[in-house]
């Protein structure tokens, strides 16, 4: 029977600063990966952007000042040694990075905030691109730092998609798009057993500030709540630190699908968090409590896909 263990190293990053090359990133990189390899990690999975600083923290006129932040491909000139390296070592890896398409049958370059899956032989099994973007579309100037998202990348049209890959049913969503149950329910309605997520959360939220204090709280609150309702593994990997003078929450973590973190980071820097993932392990919560085909009632929810904001009761 083959196993069904994956054992998996959320690669967590320090800071990148705007003057870090991506030479330099990427080294980074590597190190994480070798060390993976070294603990004995089927697969590394590396933060949202985790080849540039967080830009969308700044606001340009232009958007193609910024073209240089983005990926215009992947495999590209200096991300092909991960891939080489990576197959080399025998084991796979998820990125998060801003892609930058080619132009499509309009001419028009799409930007998206994008994460991929690699197999260990350096094949790039899924692409996901990031479907809820938070922060705003226009410069806010009030804000101490910009989160504009939503000004530097389209939301992603394909969805929450589930990839047969490292001997199970393997998922991934972008950072805000843990706050939201959607994401994991519609993984869950294909079965997922890993869903591999990269964040940069500041630990400032500027139109509310009373959450900054609880940012760790609902960090692991969303995670482990998404894990348990869905039966699945979920792999949360940030970037920390003080990050272009913004600080950044770490605490990376990997979630059992009993909802327990079963490894956690200590740092706010470069490390890595190897957790045992035991993909049959989901099967006790799919099977039972969570046994979609017994106890679901769709007709019941037909709200969540009819309606988007809030219709308050007459
Ligand atoms: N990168 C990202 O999605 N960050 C958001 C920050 C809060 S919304 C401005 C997050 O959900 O963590």
């Amino acid at each position: 029977m083959t196993s069904r263990i994956v054992i998996v190293g959320a690669a967590q990053l320090g800071p990148i600063q705007r003057a870090d090359s991506r030479k330099e990133v990427v080294e980074r990189l590597l190190a994480l990966l070798q060390e993976g390899h070294d603990r004995g990690c089927d697969l590394v999975v590396y933060p949202e952007l985790g080849l540039t600083t967080f830009f969308p923290r700044w606001f340009v006129d232009d958007i193609t000042e910024f073209d240089h932040f983005y990926e215009p491909a992947m495999p590209g000139p200096e991300t092909q040694v991960l891939f080489d390296e990576a197959r080399r070592l025998g084991i796979g890896f998820s990125l998060g990075y801003a892609e930058l398409t080619e132009p499509d049958a309009d001419g028009t370059r799409h930007r998206y905030n994008t994460q991929i899956l690699v197999e260990r032989d350096g094949s790039v099994v899924a692409r996901f691109r990031k479907v809820h973007l938070p922060g705003h579309e226009e410069h806010e100037p009030d804000r101490p730092f910009q989160h504009a998202e939503r000004y530097y990348f389209e939301p992603g049209p394909e969805g929450f998609g589930v990839w047969r890959a490292f001997g199970g049913l393997v998922g991934m969503m972008i950072c805000n798009d843990r706050r939201w149950p959607e994401s994991y329910r519609v993984m869950g309605l294909q079965g997922v057993e890993l869903i591999l997520c990269g964040y940069n959360t500041p630990v400032h939220y500027a139109p509310d500030p009373s959450q900054d204090a609880l940012q760790g709280f609902h960090n692991a609150l969303v995670m482990q709540s998404g894990a348990y309702q869905n039966g699945t593994w979920v792999v949360g990997v940030a970037k920390g630190g003080v990050e272009e003078g913004v600080d950044m929450i770490a605490q990376s973590m990997v979630v059992a699908p009993s909802g327990q973190i079963v490894a956690q980071a200590l740092t706010s820097s470069d490390e890595l968090v190897v957790a045992r993932c035991d993909l049959d392990w989901c099967r006790r919560y799919q099977g039972t409590v969570f046994d979609f085909d017994r106890y679901r009632r769709p007709e019941m929810y037909t709200r969540i896909t009819a309606q988007k904001g809030r219709t308050l009761p007459d």
